[in-house]
């Protein structure tokens, strides 16, 4: 947990959000600026600033995020229409927010553009 990260804020409950999951380790919140009819933030509750900052043994970590993801899009109901998972990394990957986290996006057909 830092102090300064929006996001260990969300996850202690200082910054209300919209949380949608929760299992002890990993948690899920509607993003504030959705771009879609879908949009979910899956974080791990744990202050890991991005991929560029996870080490070995967080395998298991980063692969029950994805699953989580997986989860929440059969929950939407999208995972048939189909979704986009990202992770931004750094400046020029247009990460803003210093704390790991996978977006989850659906609910409409997605630009192809990848940037
Ligand atoms: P990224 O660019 O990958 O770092 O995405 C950060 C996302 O976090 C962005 O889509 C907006 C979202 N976000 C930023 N601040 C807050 C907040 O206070 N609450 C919620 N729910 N989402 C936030």
């Amino acid at each position: 947990m830092t102090d300064e990260c929006v996001f260990c804020r969300i996850i202690s409950g200082e910054i209300p959000s919209n949380t949608v999951y929760d299992d002890g380790e990993i948690v899920a919140f509607r993003d504030v600026q959705p771009i879609a009819p879908t949009h979910i933030l899956i974080v791990p509750r744990r202050h890991i600033s991005g991929v560029n900052e996870l080490a070995p043994g967080d395998e298991a970590l980063v692969g029950r995020i994805v699953l989580v993801a997986r989860q929440l899009a059969q929950k939407e109901g999208i995972d048939e229409s189909g979704y986009r998972l990202v992770v931004n990394c750094g400046p020029d990957g247009g990460q803003a927010v210093m704390h790991l986290h996978l977006h989850l996006i659906g609910g409409r057909k997605l630009d192809d553009s990848l940037g």
